[in-house]
């Protein structure tokens, strides 16, 4: 077992450093649509043989020093009793959008075995295949929220921003259920023998520092300090969190997420003894070469001072990304740094 993530994520020296891209399985890899082809997103999801497959896929093509479990933040959405549906082109779509305590009082908090056994199935499984080590995640609570409350993605979040200002409580009651979900979510795949866990909060930065720490961040503290007793490494991101990032520290994760609105060398200033994630904008994957080399070799630089440093996108890889970039970054993070 190559240990190198781990290791970083504990602020431990390491021989060089590891490296894995947010979003690496999935439509950017050809082996990817193949299976895709043959299956809706949901089915795949529930599919422990093909969510082996894909998590595999760029593990092997890439070299990664870390796999991520194939599965999706919105499953455990589904598993609560919100109706998903993954449309071609327009993403998730939740049959019942949750705006008033009616709907919070029909959604359940339910058993992660009982109702998403695919999950635990699938990083059991994994393990037995797996010479690096296994990521398991879910969506941070805010994140899930809004998902729930807009029934699928949204550029403006109005409903959810709504209910965050005119009916507090029932959005602190929804966020609560998340929440009860969401740990034990993580729990059962700790048991099942995920090795890290990361929680993605991908709408974090819409949200003022203030409305951030009342709203949001209490939630992702709670999820945090109940799953310390895993001994595994968590990873906290907020995504566009640069605003927040002296906030995420107070989660209590030990490695913290970043993405590539903020100086590195700022970051590390502001964490602390914890390990950081990131920083590579996504899009910078499409660079010649030698500029994605010279950029990469600028980032590990300034990285040299941090309590652990883990090569990541600052948010997950572009669907037209070629693949033959994402190896050229992850070939030069690996050379560039000592392996
Ligand atoms: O058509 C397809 O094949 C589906 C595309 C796809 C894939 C490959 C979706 C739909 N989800 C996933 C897998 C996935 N999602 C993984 C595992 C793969 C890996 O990382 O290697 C993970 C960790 C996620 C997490 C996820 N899903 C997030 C958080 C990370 C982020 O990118 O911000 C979010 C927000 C989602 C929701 C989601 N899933 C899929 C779509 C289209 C969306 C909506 C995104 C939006 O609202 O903009």
């Amino acid at each position: 077992m190559n240990t190198t993530f781990l290791q970083a994520c504990r602020g431990e020296k390491t021989e060089y450093t590891p490296v894995w891209m947010m979003r690496q399985a999935g439509r950017y890899l050809p082996e990817y649509q193949k299976v895709r082809g043959g299956i809706s997103f949901l089915d795949l999801c529930k599919t422990p043989d093909l969510c082996v497959e894909v998590t595999l896929q760029p593990v092997n093509r890439l070299n990664m020093d870390a796999a991520i479990l194939f599965s999706d933040i919105l499953i455990p959405m589904e598993a609560m009793g919100a109706g998903l549906e993954f449309n071609e082109g327009r993403g998730p779509v939740f049959h019942q959008t949750i705006r008033d305590q009616a709907g919070l009082d029909r959604l359940i908090v339910p058993d992660p075995e009982a109702s998403m056994g695919f999950v635990m199935e699938t990083i059991r499984l994994l393990r037995r295949e797996l010479k690096v080590p296994l990521i398991g995640f879910a969506g941070a609570p805010f994140t899930c929220a809004t998902y729930l409350i807009e029934g699928g993605s949204s550029k403006t979040f109005w409903e959810t921003k709504k209910m965050m200002f005119t009916q507090p409580g029932l959005f602190h009651g929804l966020m609560e259920k998340i929440t009860l979900c969401t740990l034990a979510y993580l729990q059962a795949q700790a048991r099942a023998g995920a090795q890290a866990l990361q929680i993605f909060d991908s709408w974090a930065g819409i949200l003022a520092p203030c409305d951030f720490e009342e709203f949001a961040l209490p939630y992702v503290q709670r999820i945090i300090a109940g799953l310390k007793d895993t001994k595994l490494p968590l990873i906290y991101f907020a995504n566009n969190g640069a605003t927040l990032l002296d906030l995420a520290v107070l989660s209590g994760a030990d490695v913290l997420g970043i993405d590539w609105r903020i100086n590195i060398r700022e970051a590390i200033r502001r964490v602390g003894p914890r390990a950081i994630q990131g920083n590579l904008d996504p899009f910078a994957l499409l660079l010649p070469a030698p500029e994605l080399r010279a950029r990469i070799k600028r980032l590990l630089d300034a990285a040299a001072d941090a309590h652990g440093y883990i090569f990541n996108l600052g948010h997950g890889i572009h669907q037209f990304t070629p693949p033959d970039q994402a190896k050229c970054a992850v070939d030069a993070v690996h050379e560039l740094s000592g392996r």
